[in-house]
């Protein structure tokens, strides 16, 4: 039988962008027409369901669709029964509570007895458990941080990422509960052929993320200098050294990583090197 991996993703929102764009980056095509609920993948056994984000949990969970894209928030927020098959990277946030900015926080022992507005219950009521802290929940679906000033609750729980729409509301975030990124959930038992098509993707995957956080890196440097050189960029084994038509001079290729990119350059410069370029790579194959 020829297996399909079902992938359920955002239809449009935040995480859409991103997730069309890793699915593109891993080499796979699809039509999608406006208003459609299916895709179908032109290039690899996959079938995309684009759905509203809510629901992508519970369709993964009762095997309606294989996978999904979703933030991990919401994942957590539904409890359902599947599992983190990799970390995305994408659309980070936070799950925070905040209060009037003119008001004092004294920790979570404050919040006691304190109506709180959240679209996010299940995750804010387990931080509250844990505090051993008892307060009144109000479940509201959008537009949570207007809450206190309507009079609806003292304190809110909500996504954050900049910061600007609790400021804009005069709100101050006083305690972050949960950390959250874009996740590719699977269910708990793929048969054979779709673990096998999830394996593909994931290797595909991976290499797109190193080379997102990968650079390739020529540089001319002094043949004396070679060895301080070769300790400043080991690469993914050892550099390329080519000769250069100047006897006393090489050019040397490696890859750095994103992270600690400057303080590479700066500690070549020092070094002796010349002439250095830094080049986006497409793939990583590791
Ligand atoms: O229609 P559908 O149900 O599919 O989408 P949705 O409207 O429920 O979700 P959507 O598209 O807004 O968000 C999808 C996911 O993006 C969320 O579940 C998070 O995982 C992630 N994400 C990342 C965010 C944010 N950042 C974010 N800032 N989701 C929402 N926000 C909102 C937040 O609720 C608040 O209103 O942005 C505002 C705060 O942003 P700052 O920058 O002002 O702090
Ligand atoms: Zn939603």
């Amino acid at each position: 039988m020829n297996d399909i991996l079902r992938i359920a993703v955002q239809k449009s929102g935040r995480l859409s962008e991103d997730s069309f764009a890793l699915i593109k980056e891993c080499g796979i095509d699809f039509q999608n027409g406006i208003g459609q609920l299916k895709a179908q993948a032109t290039n690899f056994p996959a079938e995309f369901l684009l759905l509203r984000d809510d629901d992508i949990p519970g369709y993964v969970a009762d095997g309606v669709a294989d996978i999904g894209i979703v933030g991990e928030n919401v994942m957590a927020e539904k409890d359902k029964n599947v599992i983190i098959a990799h970390r995305l990277g994408f659309s980070k946030c936070r799950l925070s509570i905040a209060i009037p900015k003119n008001e004092e926080y004294r920790g979570a022992g404050g919040l006691e007895g304190k109506n709180i507005a959240t679209s996010y219950p299940k995750i804010l009521q387990k931080f509250l458990h844990e505090q051993g802290v008892s307060a009144n929940i109000h479940e509201i679906s959008g537009s949570v941080e207007i809450a206190p000033s309507i009079g609806l609750a003292e304190a809110i729980c909500d996504l954050v990422s900049s910061g600007s729409t609790l400021f804009t509301n005069g709100l101050k975030e006083v305690e972050t509960i949960f950390r959250s990124e874009a996740v590719l959930i699977s269910q708990i038992s793929l048969s054979e052929g779709k673990a096998n098509l999830l394996n593909k993707l994931l290797f595909r995957i991976k290499s797109v993320q190193n080379a997102r956080k990968n650079k390739y890196i020529l540089l001319n440097a002094p043949k004396s200098k070679v060895e301080d050189i070769k300790r400043l960029i080991p690469g993914m084994r050892s550099p390329s050294i080519m000769e250069l038509a100047d006897k006393d001079w090489v050019s040397m290729h490696s890859v750095i990583n994103e992270n600690d990119f400057w303080n590479v350059i700066e500690a070549l410069r020092g070094a002796g090197a010349e002439g250095i370029l830094v080049i986006p790579i497409e793939k990583m194959i590791l």
